[in-house]
């Protein structure tokens, strides 16, 4: 995929200050620290478009970045990268808040035409089964991507996909895309998964 640009556009808490722009958009969630900033940055080719963070939960804005593509069926759209959930250390009233800011953008937001919902490869929580099957219920089943696989050695992935697959009860291991911002494995099939999401759309 050929990025012809992608920049920053805005932060925000709540509907009044989403863009105004009617692109199309493809929001991340996940944990904090699964490696949401990193895989935005590594399907961009950026190095530091979304920051990537030591301290887990430090994001909690909805953060938009415009991106333009050479691609006929993509090409211009925004990347929304989203406060990581289950995060113990922050306080108990900002918790609060992010729950109900990111469900009311993923289930209100009309020009949302794809979720990514990223799943550390070494283990899945149970905060990632309910926002997974909380996705499926509101009408978007995301694609889901497994996060760090290089930090799995070859014997350890077929293990780590099947119980992932258990976990969230995917009947099919093909569905899941397996990625690495250190060495961009998977960032075709993500990108060709987000094009196909695209195509179906309409
Ligand atoms: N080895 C490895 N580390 C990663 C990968 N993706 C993210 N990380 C690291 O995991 C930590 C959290 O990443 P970040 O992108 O900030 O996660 P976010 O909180 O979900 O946005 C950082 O220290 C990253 O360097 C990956 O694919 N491989
Ligand atoms: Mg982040």
């Amino acid at each position: 995929m050929k990025i012809h640009s992608a920049e920053f556009e805005l932060s925000c808490v709540k509907p009044e200050q989403y863009p105004r722009e009617r692109l199309l958009e493809v929001a991340f969630v996940g944990r904090s620290n699964v490696g949401k900033s990193s895989t935005i940055n590594s399907l961009l080719n950026r190095k530091k478009l979304s920051k990537v963070s030591v301290t887990p939960g430090k994001t909690q804005t909805l953060n938009f970045f415009r991106i333009k593509t050479a691609d006929k069926i993509i090409p211009d759209m925004f990347f929304v990268d989203l406060p990581g959930y289950g995060y113990a250390k922050v306080s108990k009233s900002v918790r609060q808040q992010w729950g109900p800011m990111i469900e009311r953008y993923l289930s209100e937001r009309e020009q949302l035409f794809a979720v990514v919902q990223l799943v550390d490869s070494r283990g899945v929580e149970a905060h990632d089964v309910t926002t997974y099957e909380w996705l499926c219920h509101i009408g978007h089943p995301p694609i889901v991507v497994t996060t760090k696989v290089d930090k799995l050695n070859r014997s350890q992935r077929n293990p780590c996909l099947t119980k992932l697959c258990q976990s969230l009860q995917l009947p099919n291991p093909d569905d899941v895309i397996l990625y690495s911002a250190k060495t961009n494995e998977g960032r075709l099939e993500l990108w060709k998964a987000i094009r196909e999401r695209r195509e179906t759309a309409e």
